[in-house]
């Protein structure tokens, strides 16, 4: 009887091992890695540089086999790159719309061949938001704000010109970095902007805008930069006209790269609002989401933060690797 028990026990340890084996054959036929096609806008500033190591690495560590294009700054290359990842059928399209408008033809044509779309960074603007499936990125009018509430506790009550370096036209950043800037100021009487020109989120712009406007206006008092790089431009313009940065002209910056982060412990940079360029790891994230065929939040947003002069140890501040 015992040797029959003995014998059952072993067939059965046998066939549980059997399926075993069989589950792990089955786990070991992975899912194929997704194929993510990605139209970056440009590398107009270390930001995007960032933004773009972000993108790549994150796909190496999560196995997305990536199909990348850089537009450089044109927004015809981003719609042409979008039409060949479409031809390539990728399981997913994601982009950094330079600009807010004119993707509704190249996207409804994504749509049509059952391609999901993630807008990343940038956000578009569509009377069909069917479009594109969900946005990850930064809240640009929450930064605005910070930008005006960080000038209302500098100003104490002062009567201040304002001057903004504004980003590139029609893009989500400027658009909403000036919305907020201008909802946060409003009903402070004391806070004049008295002029705005757009230097594109480019250093060399940054600086010739700076320049103008220099001369343009007798006294300007603060500088509402919508970027780092055009920032580091229109400082070198205010030492060409021999005004001390931070102290006869107040700066306020956007992005939070470390040129910027060394200038404000320097004293010559007195807030820098950070906007978040790492976002890859999200991004791929959301990329399987929805090649799994799953819904995705349709805005994911970075949590951000303010450096300012009003911090008690900016010695503290990480490296900030971009
Ligand atoms: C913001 C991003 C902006 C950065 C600039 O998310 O789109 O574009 O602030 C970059 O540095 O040019
Ligand atoms: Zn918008």
């Amino acid at each position: 009887m015992k040797r029959c028990a003995i014998v059952w026990l072993l067939a059965l340890c046998l066939l549980l091992a059997g399926c075993g084996a069989q589950e792990a054959q089955e786990a070991r036929i992975e899912e194929p890695p997704i194929l993510l096609g990605f139209s970056q806008l440009g590398w107009e500033s270390a930001w995007r540089l960032a933004n773009t190591q972000s993108i790549k690495s994150a796909a190496d560590a999560a196995g997305v086999t990536l199909m990348y294009d850089n537009a450089e700054q044109k927004q015809e290359r981003q719609i042409k790159a979008i039409r060949s990842f479409i031809a390539y059928q990728v399981d997913v399209i994601a982009f950094s719309p330079i600009v807010e408008t004119g993707w509704d033809n190249v996207l409804q044509e994504a749509k049509d061949a059952g391609i999901p779309v993630l807008t990343t960074d940038r956000m578009i603007s569509t009377q069909d938001e069917s479009l594109y499936a969900g946005f990850i990125g930064s809240d640009f009018r929450q930064e605005g704000i910070a930008a005006g509430e960080f000038l209302i506790e500098k100003a104490q009550g002062r009567e201040l010109n304002i001057v903004e370096l504004s980003g590139t036209l029609d893009s989500t950043p400027m658009l909403h970095r000036a919305e907020g800037f201008r909802e946060a100021i409003a009903g402070h009487d004391n806070l004049k902007l008295i002029d705005s020109m757009s230097g594109d989120f480019l250093r060399p712009k940054g600086r010739e805008c700076m320049k103008v406007l220099l001369e343009k206006h007798d006294r300007i008092d603060v500088l509402y930069s919508h970027n780092d790089a055009m920032t580091l431009g229109a400082i070198s313009a205010l030492e060409d006209a021999g005004l001390v940065p931070g102290e006869d002209v107040i700066i306020i910056t956007v992005d939070g790269e470390q040129a910027a982060i060394d200038l404000l412990k320097e004293g010559r940079i007195n807030c820098v609002v950070e906007c978040k360029p790492q976002i890859g790891e999200t991004v791929m994230e959301l990329a399987e989401k929805l090649a799994a065929g799953e819904e995705i939040p349709r805005y994911t947003y970075s949590e951000e933060r303010v450096f300012s002069e009003f911090d008690d140890d900016l010695d503290a501040i990480a490296p900030r690797g971009y």
